[in-house]
């Protein structure tokens, strides 16, 4: 742990030089009250708007409607900032789903241009992934429909289309997708969704002078990460949350497209994570901090007790090196007695890999030919397919980074489903990250082997570096479930 203490700080030392904010913080609106994205309802197939409507719904099928929106936000007084969002002018609604329940996910395109939608961390047939080949023209619609076949979580989802990733992701779109189950309802978590359970979506970014989101970045910000002058908690910088009971849960996901960041709060306080990307932890376990690659989720659970009329502060350190306010807690003068966390959350097997069938190697590299960001080293090529397994077997990959010339970390994500961390350098991995994960982090030099268990669906999917500028310059590679 110490050692990847020091790698983050390391990251964090060789990029202050590539920083030049052109926005003085005090410019952005803060201190607003917390924005909650809405649960997204379900539509009635009827009254629907889709042009592929001739389908009927399946038994028991939820149905929801997606539009894929310009608009615009004022994030510095009046300023409107061109923006994206989903069902609104930035990010999207929260989509909130059942282990079992029958999905039908409508996504209206009304852009001037192609998207996708991907379904970060969901298990689910390749068709309906949302990846680069499941494009959404401009102005058509495209449909995902499957069956949620995986345990408690808090996934998200974001567009995925070859080469505009990034700057779509940049400009708003994003949404969490949280799953419950049966299990989950039976412990004792805070699960009041806009009271004690609050989703987080921090975004690092960059604002011209004139208060308008910049996307512009250039081959260092390709390199090394393309970071701000703000972070957006929920869309809108420095925010406050009035808190009036005892635990309070944080479904947080680090939505930067480049940028790592590391949570603490600032009077000192430990946290409780109580989950990873794809589940719960088997306990809760208590951190100090807690650092997100982009694409990772983390839910922790802040214990208030003692802490009533006072405002502590949520922090996140960028590793482009800024540190802002995430969020404030304006926590009551007295608080509503919440019931006391569970000991025991899930039970977990140490991962094993006796069943293993096969390893695979994937080095991240910056260092091939002309200082490409490539795994093994080739850049993405959609008709190409770089893996082939085998459905219903479980292997091994195991995942290095190279070029220590450049301070650059990377992650790994793979598609479709949920895999265990084995080793982090040879060891195991610490405890907070012993459980179900889809995006790992990388410091130079690393390497961490993960185990994953191809089972239900054949189809071609996705594995990728999460940091969105290195994704579009083809950090990125296809495997392909066989029967
Ligand atoms: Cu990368």
């Amino acid at each position: 742990m110490q050692n990847r203490a020091i790698a983050y700080a390391a990251c964090v030392c060789g990029l202050l030089l590539f920083l030049s904010p052109v926005i003085g913080a005090q410019q952005l609106i803060t201190g607003a009250p917390l924005r909650i994205p809405p649960i997204l309802e379900e539509s009635s197939v009827a009254g629907s708007t889709t042009d592929t409507g001739n389908e009927s719904a399946a038994e028991n099928e939820r149905v929801f409607d997606l539009t894929v929106n310009e608009g615009s936000r004022e994030f510095v007084r009046g300023v409107q900032s061109p923006t994206l969002g989903y069902n609104g002018e930035y990010l999207g609604p929260t989509i909130r789903v059942r282990r079992e329940d029958n999905v039908r996910l409508r996504v209206f395109n009304s852009l001037g241009e192609a998207t996708t939608v991907h379904w970060h961390g969901a298990h689910l047939p390749a068709e309906a992934d949302g990846g680069p080949h499941q494009r959404v023209p401009a102005g058509e619609t495209w449909e995902a429909r499957f069956r949620v076949e995986q345990e408690a979580a808090t996934l998200w989802y974001h567009p995925h289309l070859k080469g505009t990733t990034a700057e779509q992701v940049y400009q708003g779109l994003a949404g969490m997708f949280i799953i419950d189950d049966e299990h989950s309802d039976s412990l004792a978590l805070p699960h009041d969704y806009g009271t004690d359970d609050i989703p987080l979506i921090l975004q690092e970014r960059r604002f011209t002078r004139d208060g308008r989101i910049d996307y512009s970045p250039r081959m260092p910000d390709i390199m090394r990460g393309y970071f701000g002058n703000a972070l957006l908690t929920n869309g809108a910088a420095e925010p406050n949350l009035e808190v009036s009971q005892e635990l309070l849960r944080l479904r947080v996901l680090n939505g930067s497209n480049s940028s790592l960041l590391r949570l603490f709060v600032d009077n000192g306080m430990k946290m409780h994570q109580i989950a990873t990307d794809g589940g719960l932890l088997s306990r809760p376990t208590e951190v100090e901090q807690v650092v997100l690659s982009p694409g990772e989720r983390a839910e922790i659970v802040l214990d208030l007790r003692g802490l009533e009329g006072t405002h502590p502060r949520l922090m996140a350190e960028s590793n482009g090196g800024n540190t802002y306010d995430a969020l404030t807690l304006q926590v009551a003068q007295s608080l509503q007695q919440s019931e006391e966390l569970s000991a025991t959350l899930v039970s977990r097997k140490t991962p094993s890999d006796t069943n293993v069938v096969r390893t695979r190697d994937f080095v991240m590299s910056s260092m091939g030919p002309g200082g490409r960001l490539t795994i093994n080293g080739r850049t993405m090529d959609m008709s190409r397919i770089d893996e082939q397994v085998k459905l219903g077997t479980t292997e091994v990959w195991r995942i290095s980074s190279r070029g220590m010339m450049m301070a650059m970390p990377h992650n790994f994500h793979v598609h479709g489903l949920q895999f265990e961390i084995l080793s982090i350098n040879g060891d195991r991995p610490p405890v907070h990250l012993r459980g179900p994960k889809d995006t790992v982090l990388l410091y130079p030099g690393d390497t961490v082997e993960i185990l994953l268990e191809f089972e239900d669906y054949t189809g071609v999917f996705m594995y990728h570096c999460h940091l969105l500028e290195h994704e579009d310059e083809g950090m990125m590679g296809q495997f392909e479930v066989l029967p």
